[in-house]
């Protein structure tokens, strides 16, 4: 097809789809722009395109499922609940470990977020949160994975998920850093996909003159990512069985945790979950439901205020299982996720989306102005032949930062990886200073080199020295 010819065509589709004004620029581009362009519009599925206009940009969001089928999901505790459980664990904790040590776990974490609302600039893993030394989101991860390794004698190699819009940043970072101690061929950094972002009306927007506005699609994209780009095949060619899934933003994630694993290998799940005990009805993670007997995720905005407040005779709250998106999944399950009739669900996101307007001006809106799509990892949940959730303890593995302050705030964050670190301290009978309100009078950080977890201290009780208040203590 000649190039008019195939202008023409595309002209045609475009007009029959109501996406003409993606051509509304094309006399003033030049002729690498124009390329560029028709590279862009090739690539967008018009029928799709109409498909999410008409389900998703112009309607309300849909709850996904009717209200009256939510019933509470039930779970794991982080302690066993009765002698037949404690066996249980303990045959799970030591599955677990074989697993490691086999090489059958491999780390992913998804950080192809945009991070806006912490106000950072760059990729969200290079922010310094450790309270002593600064470590990085990306070093704490890093590091953890390097002592998982010494521990168990086995390669964990760990995938990354970025997006168009932070690989080549992320990439640069982890190569200043020399992997952080890792050997570079273990560590696999793969790009998300992304979408198109649409006004109210259902029209494409373009981001300038010769690009059209597009965003990251959402932490789902990880199942498509992982098969394109070729991670999942490293895997198979590691016989890599299971994935220690978390999020960029929570330095106290537990990774390769041996009773997780082992209980989802045990229960033969093909993705499970951890879960925090809500501190409130509408804390802002998502809920652990069961719909048609399959643990499903409702976010926050999505479950009913009635069911969101409901309580048992003892006061609890009926939905108190919130998800934080850390997760076993079977690479299996990645590979059945991974072919088309599998794709997951997608989401409308209502934001201020910065575009050109008609008339090619530049547009940076003070309220939100269009739609971005995004798929979510937790709605491949239903789909698992079987799913199981495990409670952690708060405190221990769980302290996301999020926002420049308030919840979810750095300092909020720091706070809790200190205090999780006097805990461990005083677990071992060393003496923390605290504050009259209970909190540490002192600054500790345990690096993964030290301990990994709260039982690994006791057997290092000789090299923590005396701490007085005030002190800053780094034991690595
Ligand atoms: C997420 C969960 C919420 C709860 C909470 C725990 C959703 C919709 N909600 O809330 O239920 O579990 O986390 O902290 O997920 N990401 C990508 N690519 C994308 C979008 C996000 O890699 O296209 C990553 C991002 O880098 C981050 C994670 O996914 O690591 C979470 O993204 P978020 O910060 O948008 O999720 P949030 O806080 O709304």
């Amino acid at each position: 097809m000649t190039h008019g010819n195939e202008l023409e065509e595309i002209t045609r589709q475009l007009r029959n789809h109501h996406q003409e004004h993606l051509l509304a620029f094309w006399p003033q581009l030049d002729p690498r722009q124009r390329q560029e362009l028709l590279g862009q519009i090739r690539e967008l599925d018009l029928a799709k395109v109409d498909e999410w206009v008409e389900r998703l940009v112009q309607s309300a969001p849909e709850l996904p499922v009717a209200r009256r089928d939510f019933e509470p999901a039930t779970s794991y505790g982080p302690e066993p609940r009765s002698p037949a459980e404690r066996r249980k664990y303990k045959e799970a904790i030591d599955l677990g470990e074989k697993l490691i040590s086999r090489g059958k776990v491999a780390a992913m974490v998804v950080a192809g977020g945009q991070g806006t609302r912490l106000g950072f600039d760059g990729p969200k893993g290079n922010f310094p949160i450790s309270p002593i030394k600064q470590k990085t989101l990306f070093r704490i991860f890093a590091e953890t994975i390097q002592a998982v390794t010494q521990r168990y004698g086995a390669t964990c190699p760990w995938y990354v998920m970025t997006s168009p819009m932070n690989h080549a940043q992320t990439v640069a970072i982890f190569k200043d850093n020399n992997y952080y101690g890792l050997d570079a061929k273990d560590v696999f950094l793969f790009q998300q996909g992304t979408l198109p972002n649409f006004d109210f009306d259902g029209r494409v927007l373009l981001e300038d003159k010769a690009r059209i506005a597009r965003s990251p699609d959402g932490h789902g994209g990880c199942i498509r990512a992982l098969a394109r780009s070729g991670a999942l095949a490293d895997m198979k060619r590691r016989a890599v069985e299971y994935l220690s899934y978390w999020q960029v933003d929570n330095p106290l994630v537990r990774l390769f945790d041996p009773l997780f694993i082992g209980l989802h290998a045990l229960d033969g799940a093909e993705m499970s979950s951890r879960a925090v005990i809500k501190n409130s009805p509408k804390e802002k993670v998502g809920n652990f439901c069961l719909v048609d007997g399959k643990i499903t995720v409702i976010e926050y905005s999505d479950l009913p205020d009635e069911l969101a407040e409901k309580r048992r005779p003892d006061g609890s709250l009926a939905f108190e299982l919130g998800s934080i998106a850390i997760h076993i999944i079977s690479t299996c399950f990645v590979e059945k996720l991974s072919v088309e009739a599998y794709s997951l669900p997608l989401h409308k996101a209502v934001k201020k989306i910065p575009h050109i307007d008609p008339q090619g001006h530049r547009i940076e809106p003070k309220q939100p102005n269009g739609v971005k799509l995004e798929s979510f990892i937790f709605d491949a949940l239903p789909m698992a032949r079987k799913s199981i959730i495990l409670d952690i303890v708060r405190s221990e593995q769980f302290a996301p930062v999020k926002n420049a302050t308030g919840e979810d705030s750095v300092e909020v964050t720091l706070r809790m990886m200190v205090e999780r670190a006097a805990a461990w301290l005083e677990s071992a009978g060393v003496k923390v200073p605290r504050n009259p309100d209970g909190s540490a009078d002192c600054t500790i950080e345990i690096a993964p080199s030290f301990a990994l977890d709260q039982a690994d201290v006791p057997a290092k009780r000789d090299r923590i020295p005396p701490i007085q208040p005030g002190d800053k203590l780094y034991l690595a």
